[in-house]
């Protein structure tokens, strides 16, 4: 019978950076809200020139920052930057990181962005990934 195991690491697991929709710190919030919108996905990953994690953009964001008292400020889209709205704080992990360790992250976040030790971007992992790993191994191991 196949065997599934939990004990692997999760680089195999990882959707590489090449295929993550991302926006730079210094992009406008316009062309956030752009990337964002064509690629459909509700928080996508920030980062800088160097290709380094700085944090995370999303449509709630965006549209916070844009809220005036009365009405939506639709100049600031392009007046403001990225890096002023982001969230800094980032669920990460190293590409040697147990699945543990992203089966318990993944409880609060929607995905983990994966790090080298220099902080470069290397891809993502999903909460869809990790449950389809945890699906498979109660599948053909219980
Ligand atoms: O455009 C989409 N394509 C596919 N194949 N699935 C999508 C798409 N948009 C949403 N989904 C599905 C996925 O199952 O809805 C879930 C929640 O999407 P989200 O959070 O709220 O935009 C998706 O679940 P998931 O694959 O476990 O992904 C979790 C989160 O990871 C997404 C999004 O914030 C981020 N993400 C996933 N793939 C990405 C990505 N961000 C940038 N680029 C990618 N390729």
């Amino acid at each position: 019978m196949k065997q599934v195991s939990l004990d692997n690491g999760i680089e195999k697991l990882m959707i590489p950076g090449s295929k993550v929709a991302i926006v730079q710190e210094g992009n406008s919030l316009e062309h956030a809200l752009l990337v964002l919108t064509k690629s459909g996905y509700s928080a996508i990953p920030v980062l800088d020139r160097e290709y380094k994690l700085k944090g995370l953009i999303s449509m709630s964001l965006i549209l916070d920052a844009i809220l005036g008292i009365e009405k939506i400020e639709y100049e600031k889209l392009s007046e403001m930057k990225v890096e002023e709205v982001m969230n800094r704080k980032v669920a990460w992990m190293r590409e040697n990181g147990s699945f543990f360790r992203g089966l318990e992250l993944s409880i609060n976040h929607p995905f983990l962005c994966i790090v080298d030790e220099n902080n470069t971007f290397i891809g993502i992992l999903t909460r869809k990934s990790i449950l389809a790993q945890v699906h498979n191994y109660l599948k053909f191991n219980t």
